[in-house]
């Protein structure tokens, strides 16, 4: 075959691998909380194409043993990229797991600079291991406990209002959290969002007020954290049944 016509066949048959690859979208096991909303922004985001698929906590699916193949800890979000490393799916469970693959797939809001990665690194685990797990508690003893323990709900509002100052302060003199818009931020808007539910007044927070306000603005923010709310309407985390499910869970073995 002549040169030519060579490169030509060639880069043809690139073009259709990559519009295949795009054709493949990235299952997301989800359901609307922060959790969840961290990948759902970001796929948004990077124009990812996507499926949703909703594991619906209240009601127990995240313990279907298809998911738990997916996600052993029965918690979501996870997501299956059909189009994983050396063109094979991929399963990931772990939020900020998930956050990082997708910024290394795409390049985006996950700096390649070793110095600049470190920055959203260090946001993103204090996210992961301090925001998410303390907010989560407030929600916990505040919102949905039966009894009412006043020890546990103050420790966690404590907690999350020194979690928050020291965001404040970190955004004092940068506009996100690690300098430019990251993961690190998809990782922490859904939580902040509800800080009226922690016990938290976000007015003694300016700049992090200012961070909210403008991460809510983003319509790829707009649209992850929008997606699926139809799903849990209606859902009384009180309910006994829902309750049954989600809280005093012990070990399976199998
Ligand atoms: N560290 C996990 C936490 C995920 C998580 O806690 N997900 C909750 C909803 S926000 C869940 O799936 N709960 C199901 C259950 O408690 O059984 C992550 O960031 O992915």
């Amino acid at each position: 075959m002549a040169r030519g016509k060579a490169k030509r066949t060639a880069k043809a048959k690139a073009k259709k691998t990559v519009a295949k690859r795009k054709a493949k979208p990235i299952e997301l096991y989800y359901w609307p909380t922060p959790n969840g909303f961290k990948i759902s922004i970001m796929l948004e985001e990077c124009g990812l194409p996507y499926t949703l698929i909703p594991v619906n906590i209240s009601k127990g699916e995240q313990f279907k043993p298809d998911f738990l193949k997916i996600s052993p800890n029965n918690r979501m979000p996870a997501i299956v990229d059909p189009d994983g490393p050396g063109g094979r799916p991929i399963s990931i469970f772990e939020s900020g797991a998930i956050l990082q693959y997708l910024g290394r797939k795409t390049g985006k809001f996950y700096p390649k600079d070793e110095r600049q990665r470190v920055e959203v690194e260090q946001w993103l685990f204090w996210q992961m291991g301090g925001v998410g797990p303390m907010a989560g508690q407030v929600h916990h003893f505040k919102n949905y406990a039966v009894e009412t323990l006043t020890y546990a709900i103050n420790r966690y509002i404590n907690e999350v209002n020194r979690l928050y100052g020291v965001m404040n302060l970190r955004l004092k003199d940068r506009e996100f959290i690690a300098g430019k818009y990251s993961i690190a931020d998809m990782a922490l808007v859904g939580w902040v969002n509800g800080w009226e539910r922690q016990g938290q007044d976000i007015d003694e927070f300016p700049y992090l007020k200012r961070w909210l306000d403008t991460m809510k603005a983003r319509s790829a923010v707009k649209r992850g954290m929008a997606l699926g709310l139809e799903l849990r309407q209606g859902i009384d985390m009180k309910d006994p049944k829902v309750q049954a499910v989600l809280f005093g869970q012990r070990a399976r073995t199998a």
